[in-house]
């Protein structure tokens, strides 16, 4: 560039392009074919027109696209327009419109954090024969699937489950707590926690069976304020034996309770069990609480730092159906094994959904 001349020794009116010897470009001459060269004596002059052309549409582009930022474009724009022009909905995504996919008036959000909140702290025995475990767990290793011929109110057992899947799992982790909250009878809500086990061992042989649902409740009032602990024990179990809220040893909100051995009915204490029942307790403080470090118990353990899961599958008519096992929990229909020797001794029980305990004190608009 330092041929440029400067700009004030520029022409005024110097022609923009120039022959190379200085003779005027022929302008208008047909048969001039040779490309002009340009003159490098002399800056080329920006043309206004392009300049604000650019301008415009730099700052078009802009605004263009800072509006896009402040109004996302739903991704499933055309569906959604779709869905609010006056559809019929079906009564599942009425209810999941309104928070309450297990339609019984309690909004999901609400029952998820009661449920939460009140959850129990359950003690099993770390020698039980069997252990708690999960749907998915003992599904994985009997190989019982929904399309099944079990499913549809038809009691047909399973096949039988192998002595290491009886024994269910010794980590916590594995076992998990399946709640659902449903309106009271007479105001509040039930909140209902039930554990499985893979096997029931009873004192005598005859009463032994595959599979085992037990199951506490904490009835709340009008204010969502905790009145009892229901604890279910062999046939009182439609909610069972009920202790008063002040009465019941707790971890914060949430109960302490003991799960016997082999049957696993709920006690809150070994005393109140039959002598032919065993029942394994911690040493305890002044409040009641247990003290579990060191002692021969595993714990579900609510609160925090729990490890263990909890799910709220929802009501039986409107399961909430988070995941695959929710969807068996709640539409397997039949018996969750067999029993060990003698069918009409003992059988292996349904699932929760179809017990009468699963809707125990409910005002008949939940738990439908
Ligand atoms: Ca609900
Ligand atoms: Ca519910």
């Amino acid at each position: 560039m330092g041929r440029a001349a400067p700009l004030h020794h520029r022409p005024a009116h110097r022609p923009a392009l120039a022959h190379p010897h200085g003779k005027p470009a022929p302008h208008h001459s047909p048969h001039h074919h040779a490309p002009p060269a340009l003159d490098r004596g002399r800056p080329a002059r920006l043309p206004l027109g392009p300049v604000l052309a650019l301008m415009f549409f730099v700052i078009g582009l802009a605004w263009t696209l800072g509006l896009a930022q402040k109004i996302p474009t739903p991704i499933n724009a055309g569906r959604a327009r779709a869905a609010t022009a006056g559809r019929i909905v079906s009564p599942t995504q009425a209810r999941a419109r309104l928070g309450d996919r297990d339609g019984d008036g309690i909004p999901d959000s609400r029952e998820d954090v009661l449920l939460s909140r009140y959850a129990p702290n359950a003690m099993v025995a770390a020698d039980d024969a069997s252990l708690p475990a999960n749907v998915d767990w003992v599904r994985a290793r009997t190989g019982w699937n929904l399309s099944t011929p079990q499913l549809g109110g038809l009691l047909v057992p399973p096949r039988r489950i192998d002595d290491a899947t009886r024994k269910g799992s010794t980590d916590p982790r594995d076992w998990t707590m399946y709640g659902h909250a449903y309106p009271r009878a007479g105001g509040g809500i039930v909140l209902q926690y039930w554990l499985y086990f893979p096997f029931n061992k009873a004192p005598i042989v005859f009463f032994d069976h595959e599979g085992d649902w037990e199951h506490v409740s904490v009835e709340l009032d009008e204010n969502d304020e905790p009145v009892s602990f229901d604890l279910s024990r062999h046939g009182n179990n439609a909610p069972g034996v009920k202790v008063a809220w002040k009465d019941v040893p707790r971890e914060g909100d949430h109960p302490w309770y003991l799960v016997a051995w082999g049957s696993h009915a709920a006690y809150l204490k070994p005393s109140e069990a039959p002598p032919w029942e065993r029942v394994v307790d911690c040493p305890r403080n002044a409040d009641g609480t247990p003290r579990v470090d060191g002692c021969p118990v595993l714990v579900w353990r609510a609160g925090e730092g729990r490890t263990s899961p909890l799910v709220n599958v929802g009501e039986r008519t409107a399961p909430r159906l988070e995941g695959d096992r929710d969807g068996f929990f709640m539409r397997y229909a039949g018996l969750w094994g067999e029993a060990a020797m003698l069918d009409f001794m003992s059988a292996a029980p349904p699932g929760p959904p179809y017990q009468r305990g699963f809707c125990a004190d409910s005002d008949g608009t939940g738990c439908l």
